[in-house]
């Protein structure tokens, strides 16, 4: 059947391009298609937490998943996708408002996405979709007070009767399933909690650090009294895989697709996984899957640090002074202090994080199983990102920093919808994150909201045009003044300009990859950094939000 469909009459209606092509797509590929097609199409996002993009086995011959590289082969993985900031509430926030953190407000750790922001799940209930969340949500702060209350913070993630009541509505979400901790950290509680009591677990709190806040009930002590106590620490994680929360996202993920599945419902549901975030802790048989004595160690160069900006030479020290940090209104910088960690310590955890994202595909495996049982796996638009990348020993560096590099700011993106995504296809096309949330409206053919300053990638996602950006912006704002730097990333260069400082840094990332040579200061690379430096202002101004229209002259 060949149908000719003008996309000039289809402007004249007012639709979007995206709609048109799906529409054309569903035409021209008969009339099983046609039926198929005409429910509106779901999204699975699925994301992870801190995850290097190289740990993912299609990449790396030293970590398993496949049924992450089943992804790869049946979608398009983009190798040049950058988060828009390098730590968590600022790029969760992103992903959900379409906006950068300078925008959007939650510009760090410890603030807050504002509830007056117009959220993606706002823009897809208007459309009659199912929104939820399972897993990490993190929009708000670990610290509440009356001017900037929070929701995932002490006390009130530890209050049952609360969570027992509340699930949702949350910044879009109708529906919430969350908690707060990673691996055993203490502010355990919320829905996670809630799940493994209702698995028979009374004492789940044994495999957590202790709350602070928790006074123990005697009638607990004494049924626990013959229990051994649970080493803590990194390594093995002594929790039972069934009741560890990769099992509650992956079992509260499919039990929420089948419902919206029987209630004919399209949907938005996003798996929140929280590793393999550090502390580095997972349960057997993971733990022991690989042997530390064969994952690669990356180790500092010496003298890789002479030509950056002063602080980085600090991160070798061993008890390094950040003090010139601190201001008013400041707090503890994520990733200042020391980042030496003896070489045996790193390969032993290499090899946890490893056993810890070999677990975590697992746990995706059986949420793309069932979408697969469940017959929505060609209805369903499967993206796969992560929050923002790793160290573990690259450049010396471990965790969280604060230094620029690419192990730290790119992304593994692999996204998936047959028969409208390539199949197989790998794609060095520039992404940001802040994109995720109009290019998701623009594959389902919804009106992008004008508030939104990402754009819609859906050209470039449905493989008709190899690229829309030419450039991407990270943000990273921890302090006042003292720790505020942005990073422009161009098709070829790279270039971080550290607010109200002398020093900076740019690299030529095709001649350089490993970004070991500092171009800032070098005389002949001053044209180059003037021509950057003009970019890096077309694009802050080419970002700016344009909310509405100019609807008339004045
Ligand atoms: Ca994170």
């Amino acid at each position: 059947m060949s149908v000719i469909v003008s996309p000039a009459l289809f402007a004249l209606l007012g639709l979007p391009l995206s709609t048109v092509l799906l529409w054309c797509y569903s035409i021209t590929t008969g009339m099983d298609s046609l039926m198929k097609n005409t429910a509106p199409p779901n999204i699975l996002f699925i994301t992870t937490d801190q995850h290097h993009w190289s740990a993912m086995g299609y990449r790396n011959p030293e970590v398993r998943t496949p049924n992450l590289d089943r992804l790869v082969q049946q979608g398009t993985t983009f190798h040049r996708a950058y988060t828009v900031n390098p730590t968590c509430t600022p790029t969760r926030a992103s992903w959900i408002t379409g906006l950068y953190p300078s925008q959007h407000g939650a510009y760090s750790l410890g603030t807050k996405l504002p509830e007056t922001v117009p959220t993606l799940g706002d823009a897809l209930q208007q459309h009659g979709y199912r929104t939820a969340l399972v897993g990490k949500a993190h929009f708000q702060p670990l610290k509440s007070t009356p001017e900037y209350p929070s929701l995932e913070a002490y006390p009130i993630v530890h209050d049952l009767d609360f969570w027992r009541q509340f699930n949702g509505p949350f910044y879009g979400f109708e529906h919430v399933a969350l908690a707060r901790n990673h691996t055993d950290e203490s502010h355990v509680g919320q829905h996670y909690a809630l799940w493994m009591l209702g698995k028979g677990c009374t004492h789940w709190r044994d495999y957590f650090l202790p709350n602070p806040d928790y006074v123990r009930d005697p009638a607990d002590l004494a049924q626990d009294s013959s229990r051994t106590p649970l080493p803590k620490g990194e390594g093995l994680w002594n929790i039972p895989e069934e009741l560890h929360y990769n099992t509650w996202i992956a079992e509260r993920t499919q039990a929420l697709m089948e419902q919206y599945h029987r209630e004919d419902k399209p949907f938005f549901l996003w798996a929140s996984f929280f590793d393999p975030h550090p502390a580095y802790m997972v349960p057997e048989p993971y733990a022991s899957m690989y042997d530390p004595a064969h994952v690669t160690v990356p180790e500092h160069v010496p003298g890789e640090f002479d030509d950056k900006p002063p602080y980085f030479k600090r991160s070798q020290e061993t008890d390094p002074d950040f003090s010139d940090f601190d201001e008013p209104e400041g707090q503890w910088v994520f990733g200042s202090g020391s980042h030496l960690v003896p070489h045996d310590i790193k390969a032993r955890r290499i090899a946890t994080m490893y056993g810890m994202v070999t677990m975590l595909d697992t746990y995706i495996g059986k949420i793309l199983d069932r979408l697969d049982a469940l017959g929505l796996t060609e209805n369903t638009l499967v993206c796969f990102t992560t929050d923002h990348g790793d160290f573990w020993g690259q450049h010396g560096l471990t965790a969280k920093a604060i230094h620029h590099y690419d192990d730290l700011l790119r992304v593994p993106l692999v996204i998936r919808q047959p028969g409208v995504i390539p199949a197989g296809r790998v794609s060095n096309s520039l992404q940001s994150t802040v994109d995720l949330a109009p290019t998701f409206l623009g594959m389902l053919g919804l009106p992008v909201p004008r508030t939104m300053t990402g754009i819609d990638e859906t050209p470039v996602w449905t493989g008709r045009q190899e690229t829309l950006r030419d450039h991407v912006i990270i943000e990273n704002h921890h302090q006042p003044t003292t720790l505020n730097l942005r990073t422009l990333v161009t098709d070829r260069h790279k270039i971080t300009v550290h607010y109200n400082k002398s020093y900076g840094e740019m690299y030529d990332l095709a001649n350089d990859p490993g970004e070991y040579r500092n171009l800032w200061d070098l005389p002949e690379f001053q044209p180059l950094k003037q021509d950057l430096l003009l970019k890096f202002m077309y694009a802050e101004m080419g970002r700016a939000p344009r909310p509405m229209p100019r609807i008339t002259g004045a």
